[in-house]
């Protein structure tokens, strides 16, 4: 078998949220490729530091150890790729984020938030999205260390989105008024990036 599994599926199964488990357009794959635009950052967890700036009334930066204190959650969750890939019932641990916002102090004016990444990368949310229960920051993977390849040691996740709504390597969170868009979202791809509706690009 390929990279791909064409395998049929049932497409009457729905997943954790309602929605059904096969979003269109989309194939199973096992394997877990690797989507990277530009440099494969490394970093280890004794250098990383993840801030938290913007509309806040206090900005803060997280060592790992810090990070580590904040409730740990696992969760099985669907990642979708927009080149059509998905990768079905792994398990995803790490930090959600409606945990991380419980010791922040974000100023009500904040309606959006910018992913900011090791290497540059960035990736936008309206915060009410972001504030869905299964947004995560992952640092591990069926019980294992997330690869350096796939965003280790940290990387956000979010599966109700298209997987490029996730920074890799992610090092902070800027919290803004107004929509920015990141860095696909500048390149073509969808500002929403809902793959029930294959928002693909715009
Ligand atoms: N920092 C960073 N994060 C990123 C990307 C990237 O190029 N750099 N690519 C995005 C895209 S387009 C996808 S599909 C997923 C791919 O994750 P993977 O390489 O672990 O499969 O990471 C997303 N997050
Ligand atoms: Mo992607």
């Amino acid at each position: 078998m390929g990279l791909f599994s064409k395998d049929p599926i049932d497409s009457n199964e729905s997943n954790y949220f309602g929605k059904p488990k096969y979003p269109p357009g989309q194939y199973i794959t096992k394997k877990f490729p690797v989507l990277t635009y530009g440099v494969t950052p490394k970093i280890v967890t004794a250098d990383w530091k993840f801030k938290v700036w913007g509309l806040v009334d206090e900005i803060v930066t997280f060592t790992w150890d810090e990070f580590m204190k904040l409730p740990q959650t696992q969760m099985k969750a669907d990642f979708h790729c927009v080149t059509t890939w998905s990768r079905y019932d792994d398990t995803w641990g790490g930090v959600l984020f409606t945990d991380l916002v419980k010791v922040l102090k974000i100023n009500p004016e904040a309606k959006h938030v910018m992913q900011h990444a090791y290497g540059g990368y960035t990736t936008n949310l309206p915060l009410e999205w972001m504030l869905k229960e299964d947004v995560i920051f992952v640092h591990t993977v069926n019980g294992e260390p997330l690869e350096r390849d796939h965003g280790g040691p940290m990387r956000a996740f979010t599966p109700r989105r298209y997987a490029w709504k996730g920074a890799k390597w992610v090092n902070g969170l800027e919290f803004m008024k107004d929509d920015r868009p990141g860095f696909w979202e500048q390149n073509g791809y969808s500002n929403t990036a809902d793959p029930w509706k294959e928002e693909r690009t715009w």
